[in-house]
C-alpha cells in the first residue's frame, strides 16, 4: 500500500536505530555520576526520587525486567501491603494513595505504590536500568568509587563475558535481603566494613516492630562512599525481617538520600575551597551536583 503524503510508511530501520541511540545517549549518561544505586526495590527507588529531586545524577541498576522489588506481591501474593503512620507524609508527597486501616497502619495498592514511587523517580531524573546487575564495585585506595555491571541476561546464562564499569562519587546498596554488592566488597576485601565486627552481621528472624525502626537507624555508610539501604541495612549490621509492612523501606530510602546529599554537599564545599589548578583530573571527583 502507498504511503499518504502525511508520513512516510514506517521503517524498521529507524525505529531499531531510535532505540539504539536513546540507550546508548542514556548509557553514556550514566557513565560517571554523582550516585549509583543498586537495586530498584523500594527502598532504591526512593532514595533515587529523592537525589534526583535535589538534582543529583543519579542512576540505578536492576537486575530484573521489573522495578519495585518485593512490593509488588505485598504479603503472600495478596497485592496490598501495609504502611504505618511514620510513612503517611512520604506517600503523600508522592501522591499514593494510603487508605486508613485501624489506628496508624494505612494499607497501600502494592501496585500504585511501585508504579507511582518509580514514575516520580524517573520523573525526578533518575535514569534507571533495568536487566542490568551489579556484581562489583569500583575501588580506589579505601574508597568505593563506582559500580562494575553487566547484562543480567549475560550472569543468568553464565556466560564468560567482562562486565563495564561506572563512576559514582557514593554508591547506595540496595539489594534487599541478599546485600549483594557489600558481600562482594567483604568477600574481596576481608572484615573491613563499618559494622562491629567488620563483617556483615547478618539478617535476624523477623520481628517486625524492631526491624521498623532498625531498618532506618541501620540506614548508613558501611564503608567509604558506600551506603546501605533497605533490608540491605539490617541485613548488614543484624537486624530482623519486617515482612511486609513497608514504611521502614520508604523512610530508609529518603534518610539515605539525605545522607548522600550530605556528603556530596562537603565535597563540593571543598573542592571550592582548594586553590584553582589542584585538581590534576576533575573528573577523578566528579563535578557538583546537578
Ligand atoms: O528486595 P527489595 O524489594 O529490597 P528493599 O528495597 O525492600 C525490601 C522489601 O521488598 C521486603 C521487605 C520489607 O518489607 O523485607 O523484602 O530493601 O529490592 C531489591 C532489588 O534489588 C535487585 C532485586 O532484583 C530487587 O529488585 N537486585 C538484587 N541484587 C542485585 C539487584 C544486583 N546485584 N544488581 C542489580 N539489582
Amino acid at each position: 500500500m502507498a504511503a499518504t503524503a502525511r508520513h512516510s510508511a514506517l521503517d524498521e530501520r529507524v525505529i531499531s536505530r531510535a532505540i539504539i541511540e536513546r540507550y546508548t545517549e542514556k548509557l553514556l549518561s550514566a557513565l560517571d555520576v554523582d550516585v549509583a544505586v543498586c537495586g530498584a526495590g523500594p527502598s532504591g527507588l526512593v532514595a533515587a526520587y529523592y537525589l534526583a529531586r535535589a538534582e543529583a545524577r543519579v542512576v540505578v541498576f536492576e537486575r530484573k525486567l521489573s522495578v519495585g522489588g518485593g512490593m509488588w506481591g505485598g504479603g503472600m501474593m495478596f497485592n496490598e501491603i501495609v504502611v504505618q503512620e511514620e510513612a503517611k507524609t512520604l506517600l503523600d508527597e508522592l501522591d499514593i494513595t494510603a487508605q486508613p486501616y485501624q489506628n496508624g497502619y494505612y494499607t497501600v495498592d502494592a501496585l500504585e505504590a511501585v508504579a507511582g514511587i518509580a514514575y516520580r523517580a524517573i520523573r525526578a531524573g533518575a535514569k534507571i536500568f533495568n536487566l542490568v546487575s551489579v556484581e562489583d564495585v569500583l575501588l580506589r585506595e579505601d574508597r568505593v568509587c563506582g559500580v562494575v555491571v553487566n547484562w543480567s541476561a549475560v550472569e543468568l546464562a553464565n556466560l564468560h563475558v567482562d562486565p563495564l564499569a561506572v563512576r559514582a562519587r557514593c554508591v547506595i546498596e540496595a539489594t534487599g535481603h541478599p546485600l549483594e554488592v557489600v558481600r562482594v566488597l567483604e568477600r574481596k576485601m576481608g572484615a573491613c566494613l563499618l559494622t562491629p565486627s567488620g563483617r556483615v552481621e547478618g539478617e535476624k528472624p523477623m520481628w517486625a516492630e524492631v526491624a521498623e525502626t532498625t531498618t532506618v537507624a541501620n540506614t548508613k555508610q558501611i564503608f567509604p562512599g558506600l551506603y546501605v539501604t533497605g533490608m540491605s541495612a539490617n541485613a548488614a549490621f543484624g537486624s530482623y525481617r519486617m515482612g511486609p509492612i513497608f514504611g521502614g523501606m520508604l523512610l530508609s530510602g529518603k534518610k539515605v538520600a539525605e545522607l548522600v546529599l550530605a556528603e556530596l554537599a562537603v565535597e563540593d564545599r571543598e573542592a571550592q575551597s582548594q586553590p584553582q589548578g589542584a585538581l590534576d583530573d576533575p573528573g577523578e571527583h566528579g563535578g557538583p551536583a546537578g
